[in-house]
């Protein structure tokens, strides 16, 4: 059944659309841009420690430099995973949701001040959690694992920014609400529907991380309770640390499928594809955190191999996406042009530097992708657990498919903002190039320490007394794409800063959109309800993590101290 067009007696019932003025865009546009600059301050420090963690694991320490800023290679690791994974990721994607909601549905914010609260409540989070990592007093890495303990402060910052980040997606909610009422029988607009989609999920996931936080670490770390449960903790934990990297996916999808297209003449090759990828990562994307915790004893191997299953059939969504974006970019190459099996792929726009990031931030997925199915496969997982070919895994996610995404956005994005010229496009391409080669160095051979050597993870390996000189050539292979990265972060700043700087630009930059390969495709109705997908999502959380979570609350035990180990 497709979706029901609009009846005349529809008509008359809805109220009148809200116009989009320029007084309504500004307002959104400048929430835009104060998170992604936020964001992308954030990102500067982290990845200055990235560059240093990097040249750690090959002997040149440059910690001497900072002190007492960066006390300790802990503290500096910390604050790279949370500025990066945490801030960075959470501010750009708000900033780029609230600019692209508004236009995607071509209505005002419902309740422009829900957002602009949301992002003061990340903000006065982002502070509050501020001062005790910068402090060395919160040094317990970015999954903040109990028993170790930080202040409590930090914890209270961070769910800060959690909530804050909830109002702005009920802030989007309630403008698509809205937008449905004024426009009865339509079939909502892909990037407004997908930017819900992804909220939905997030609110979802978090209520684990909230659980965890108020119920167990903040009374812990304010002394109320004397003891922590720390199978608990990681429990809750996964619950949504396995969701918050499809938080950092979704949105780079939203601009794959809907966006990127359009900067190489392609069309979205199927609507109903897209759709359904976006609802099976709201249905599925929450009950798989068990795949982060096959080595914990008190967790029953059955349970292990649900969320195993599980797992795997969320790897189905990233392979129609392979397909679907891949074909809708070849519509484009071909249009130009482009012949043969591969031959069209020259004909993309590999010019452009919005372009050529996120299409290079592809192809590391590709990467990414494959680590991911060899993690969650129980029995290879052992052999890869805790080593450093974990962090190989989620630099070609993380930091390579969604930031270097992110970054392509940014290049039409920042323009689009501060209608300014986009500052040295040569540079920002260059700046593309070496994010790709350096994470493709550096993923290589963090990824082949870990499978041949058993290198840890979470180490400083540059003074790991066990360290064998059979590492060298992997680790001399990570310190060069640390090089590369260094350099890339470099220009991105260049450009960044060059273009906030930049004389105004007199061509209007917009948001581009793909359309549809085949407009009248229609959309059947299961693609464009939430009610079948929304239940089953809770469902299936319920089924997949209930009876766990009860026999662990159940038999709950508050008796691990808190440690300090830094
Ligand atoms: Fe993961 C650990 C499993 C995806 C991030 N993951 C992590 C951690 C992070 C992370 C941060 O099962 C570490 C957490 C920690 O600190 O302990 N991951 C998966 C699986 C997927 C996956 C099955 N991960 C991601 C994404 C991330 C991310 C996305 C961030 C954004 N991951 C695991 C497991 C662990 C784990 C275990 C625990 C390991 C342990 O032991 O601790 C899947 O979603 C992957 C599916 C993806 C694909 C790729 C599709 C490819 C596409 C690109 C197409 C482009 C083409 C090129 C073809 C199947 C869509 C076109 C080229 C042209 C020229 C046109
Ligand atoms: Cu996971």
């Amino acid at each position: 059944m497709a979706v029901k067009s609009m009846t005349a007696a529809d008509n008359a019932a809805a109220p009148v659309p809200v116009p989009l003025t320029e007084q309504d865009l500004a307002v959104a546009d400048r929430i835009a841009g104060t998170s992604i600059f936020l964001g992308a301050s954030a990102l500067l420090i982290g990845v200055t420690l990235g560059v240093m963690q990097g040249l750690e694991h090959v002997g040149i320490n440059l910690y001497k430099y900072v002190q007492p800023w960066v006390a300790t290679y802990y503290h500096g690791l910390t604050m790279h995973g949370v500025l990066n994974a945490l801030v960075w990721t959470t501010f750009f994607i708000v900033g780029f949701f609230t600019y692209a909601i508004v236009r995607s549905l071509n209505r005002p914010l419902r309740y422009p001040w829900l957002n602009v609260l949301g992002l003061l409540v990340m903000v006065i989070g982002l502070l509050t959690a501020a001062v005790p990592m910068l402090t060395n007093n919160a040094s317990v890495l970015y999954t903040f694992y109990p028993p170790m303990k930080a202040d409590w402060s930090c914890y209270l910052g961070l769910t800060l920014v959690v909530v804050g980040s909830w109002m702005a997606g009920w802030g989007y909610f309630f403008t698509l609400y809205a937008w449905r009422k004024e426009h009865p029988g339509q079939k909502q607009p892909f990037i407004a529907l997908t930017v819900s989609i992804t909220m939905a999920m997030w609110q979802l996931a978090t209520l684990g991380v909230a659980a965890e936080i108020l119920f167990l670490l903040l009374p812990w770390s304010l002394g109320l309770v004397q003891g922590t449960d720390p199978l608990l903790g990681r429990t809750l934990f996964w619950f949504f640390g396995h969701p918050l990297v499809y938080f950092w996916l979704l949105p780079a999808y939203v601009s794959w499928y809907a966006m990127l297209p359009a900067q190489t003449g392609g069309k979205l090759f199927s609507e109903q594809l897209a759709r359904l990828v976006f609802w099976l990562f709201l249905l599925l994307s929450t009950p798989v955190g068990f795949h982060h915790q096959y080595t914990d004893p008190g967790i029953p191997q059955a349970w292990k191999f649900l969320h195993t299953t599980i797992t795997f059939s969320l790897a189905f969504p990233s392979f129609l996406t392979a397909f679907t974006v891949v074909a809708s970019l070849e519509v484009g190459a071909r249009a130009l042009g482009g012949k043969g099996y591969f031959g069209w792929i020259r004909k993309l726009n590999w010019g452009n530097p919005s372009y050529a990031a996120q299409n290079l931030a592809m192809i590391l997925f590709v990467f990414g992708g494959i680590g991911g199915i060899t993690n969650a496969s129980f029995n290879l997982n052992l052999a890869v657990h805790n080593t450093i070919w974990i962090p190989g895994h989620f630099h070609l996610t993380v930091a390579s498919a969604s930031t270097l995404t992110f970054f392509g956005i940014l290049y039409w994005l920042a323009p689009a903002l501060t209608k300014r010229k986009l500052f040295a496009p040569k540079l920002a391409l260059a700046q593309a190039w070496t994010w790709f080669i350096g994470m493709l160095l550096m993923g290589n051979a963090l990824h082949l320490l870990g499978l041949h050597f058993g290198a840890p993870r979470r180490t400083m390996l540059g003074s790991a007394p066990y360290a064998s000189p059979d590492w060298n050539p992997f680790l001399m292979e990570s310190a060069v794409g640390v090089t590369f990265l260094a350099i890339s972060a470099t220009l991105l700043y260049i450009v960044l800063i060059g273009t906030l700087f930049n004389k105004k630009s007199d061509v209007e930059v917009k948001m581009p959109v793909a359309e549809p390969l085949n407009p009248s495709q229609s959309i059947p109705k299961w693609l464009d309800s939430w009610t079948p997908w929304v239940f089953g999502a809770v469902a299936l959380v319920l089924v997949a993590y209930g009876p766990m979570l009860y026999q662990l609350i159940r038999d709950i035990e508050l008796t691990s101290p808190g440690w300090r180990v830094w």
